[in-house]
């Protein structure tokens, strides 16, 4: 599957031309049916024995970080599977081996992978050993599985740094020392990681966990604080005798972790929920959390005995630490409940910031026992926060395959997309189910989802897909269970069209129909920090009186189909000039909370609205010191790049003038309907920032010196046109 280095240049060349990846094959109109890149992976076999005989592979992407420094880190779940000779149940506790991470760069032509250091993450304050059974003999001969990043949460954290929570130990209980059979147990960890971006490193958090997580969810608080929830300490037998009121169910307690001091806080009881693993937990407008029904179940077998709770959507207030249930969501038109293995993205945030709307769909129906077969269903519930969380829920228009697992992906111009997953259920019996590689998309407006083109991999369970900056879409993943809990095999499964029983470390890049209705608009001007409650003007050439909205993207975190900060946040236009556009930030760290996001501007256009290769800004915080070098430069490059390829730039070939010119002598303050001193444009930016109070200045000066250097010809007729 491996491409020529020169195909791979050209499909993953300048975002600016998505025209570009359009295989020569796909006959369907891409602007219907969006294309996928043909797959890519890391050089080198697919996997090798090491010294020890261990099988070490190439990892997965099974979780996905899309990093303010314009790289992505990922990595693997479920390494050791290919060492089970038998059964998976009986083995796994000794072969599995801690998931190797990898910083994927696509920033050039050719992707590029390095490798964090230490790969795996190290074992920070593994729980490991905290939690065996009284009495009960264990094998946990094998140090190198007892730290696994497998089975962890992560948030980007307002500083440039990531937070990792949780995890996986292996061992095997009952089992003998010397022994490479029992039962396997998967504990989970009392780990927190922080991955410096700028050093691309991992090292322990100074506090660990106060209960072991393997599954957690983490959802980042306004006040800068992250919340985790649910989580299990033990997978297969959840039993405790030193706290036995904890046993038979997931962790209820939630903790709070605080980015200064690295530590975390257990929350009193009130803070205490029956949740599913990786919970479908999500930051409302108001500051509250939002519980939407839906999360990773082991059907018909069950996990807590008080799985019925699951059900019922629910709000936890952090200022009070208390939750409140909400209702029964649908799901299809007739069955109310539980989403098992579904995506839940958040819709594009409008303001006044009082509706916020999330999207679920596939996955199989209830709690345990629970379905087998993917389901078509999708549900949208609404909860107004101007109304005391007022919660509404409906069936939408059914996705155009029945899908389990499958990710969502919601994309700067509001619709969601969804990619990957199988027909049914492989964690209830892996490998019986057969990849669903068509990518389907969701309209707002009309509340239905169309079908679009399919991907070259099947990516059944474990597949993540994370928006790019430019736009487009990592699609990536795979890494099974062992077919049918015995061992790895691919025979016959051809045949009968079953999922690849092996993991794949390949990706693919999706590029939305949105890129292909005609010339993109390019951001030439911005702030890349910015405060709440102000203005901020985004200088965009021609296209300014196109622009039809302006919106933030939290930089991606993903696994297992939810990213606890992931969300669309639309900026009104308050004022309009002859190149640029000013809108309101957002008005609270409710709304978005401080950290990374990217900038896109969308602009109309016949078939719909197309968005611009975004920027790296930070919201409420000001741009990390040690990336602003990386971010300036990929935001010059970008810039470079969009007007390199923009036809309609190719005039004199004159170079750029300076950005002080530049701003004089457009329109008149006047014009700004805002007092704020942000928008007064009778101030060069730089000064501009400063009376602001921003803690940062704007980003074009660096950007621009760049970009002349290139001897990129730029529109100066822009200025010859007014
Ligand atoms: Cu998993």
């Amino acid at each position: 599957m491996r491409t020529t280095a020169g195909l791979l240049a050209l499909l993953l060349a300048s975002s600016a031309a998505p025209a570009l990846l359009a295989p020569a094959a796909q006959a369907a109109d891409p602007a219907v049916t969006g294309s996928f890149s043909q797959p890519f992976e890391e050089a080198g076999p697919k996997c090798a024995k090491d010294a020890a005989g261990h099988t070490i592979c190439k990892p997965a992407g099974v979780s996905a970080v899309a990093l303010p420094d314009g790289t992505v880190l990922y990595w693997d779940g479920l390494e050791g599977m290919e060492d089970v000779r038998y059964n998976t149940v009986l083995e796994i506790g000794d072969t599995a081996q801690d998931d190797l991470s990898r910083v994927l760069d696509l920033r050039r032509a050719t992707p590029t992978w390095s490798k964090p250091q230490p790969n795996t993450g190290g074992t920070p304050n593994a729980g490991v050993g905290d939690e065996y059974l009284p009495g009960v003999p264990h094998n946990n001969d094998r140090t190198d599985n007892d730290g696994d990043l497998f089975c962890s949460d992560q948030v980007h954290l307002a500083d440039g740094r990531v937070l990792n929570v949780g995890g996986t130990g292996y061992y095997l209980e009952p089992g003998v020392p010397g022994v490479p059979y029992g039962l396997s147990e998967l504990e989970g960890l009392k780990a927190s990681r922080i991955f410096d971006t700028a050093t691309h490193t991992w090292r322990a958090a100074k506090g660990h966990l106060s209960y072991g997580r393997w599954y957690p969810s983490l959802v980042t608080l306004p006040d800068g604080h992250v919340l985790v929830a649910s989580g299990v300490t033990k997978l297969i037998k959840p039993m405790y005798p030193s706290h036995p009121a904890d046993s038979g169910t997931n962790v209820k307690q939630t903790e709070t972790f605080d980015p200064r001091t690295e530590t975390w806080t257990a929350n009193p009881a009130s803070a205490s929920r029956s949740l599913p693993l990786f919970p479908r937990l999500h930051l409302l407008p108001d500051g509250k959390v939002y519980y939407d029904a839906a999360g990773q179940t082991f059907n018909p077998d069950g996990q807590s005995y008080d799985e019925a709770l699951w059900n019922t959507a629910a709000v936890y207030d952090p200022a009070t630490q208390t939750w409140r249930d909400l209702g029964l969501p649908a799901f299809g038109p007739v069955l109310k409940g539980f989403r098992g293995s579904g995506f839940s993205q958040q819709l594009t945030l409008r303001a006044p910031y009082t509706k916020a709307e999330f999207l679920s769909a596939g996955g199989v129906y209830g709690v345990t026992p629970g379905t087998y077969a993917g389901t078509d269903t999708s549900t949208l519930n609404t909860v107004d926060t101007a109304a005391g969380e007022a919660f509404t829920t409906e069936a939408t228009g059914t996705l155009n395959n029945e899908r389990w697992y499958s990710t969502g992906v919601t994309l700067p111009t509001g619709q969601v997309l969804a990619f990957s997953g199988a027909d049914r259920d492989e964690v209830v019996a892996p490998g019986s189910g057969t990849a669903v590689t068509q990518a389907e998309m969701y309209d707002p407006a009309t509340k239905t989802w169309t079908a679009l083109a399919s991907g070259h991999k099947g990516r059944t369970y474990h597949n993540t897909a994370i928006l790019l900056p430019d736009g487009r879409v990592l699609v990536g993943g795979h890494a099974p269970i062992n077919t049918g809990y015995a061992f790895p095999t691919n025979d016959g499964r051809a045949a009968l069209g079953l999922s690849d029983a092996f993991r794949d470390p390949s990706f693919e890049v999706f590029s939305p129909p949105n890129l292909f209705y005609g010339a993109r608009p390019v951001i030439r001007d911005y702030d890349w920090s910015q405060r709440y409650g102000s203005r901020t003007e985004i200088e965009v050439g021609r296209d300014a009186r196109d622009v039809a909205s302006v919106v933030l993207v939290r930089n991606p975190a993903l696994t297992h189909l939810i990213d606890g900060d992931q969300k669309v946040i639309e900026l009104p236009i308050t004022a309009r000039h002859g190149d640029s556009v000013t809108v309101a930030t957002p008005p609270s760290a409710n709304v978005a909370p401080a950290g990374p996001y990217w900038l896109f501007v969308n602009k109309r256009t016949a078939k719909g609205l197309t968005p611009s290769v975004s920027r790296q800004v930070y919201v409420g915080a000001p741009v990390p010191p040690a990336l602003r070098d990386d971010i300036a430069r990929n935001n010059a490059a970008a810039l470079r790049a969009e007007l390199r390829d923009d036809p309609r730039e190719r005039t004199d070939g004159r170079d750029l003038t300076s950005p002080r010119e530049r701003t004089s002598g457009r329109g008149t303050p006047a014009q700004v309907t805002a007092a704020s001193p942000a928008a007064d444009r009778s101030v060069r930016p730089a000064t501009r920032a400063v009376a602001a109070g921003s803690p940062s200045a704007r980003v074009p000066y660096a950007l621009l010196a760049l970009a002349a250097a290139a001897g990129v010809a730029t529109a100066r007729r822009r200025s010859a046109r007014r």
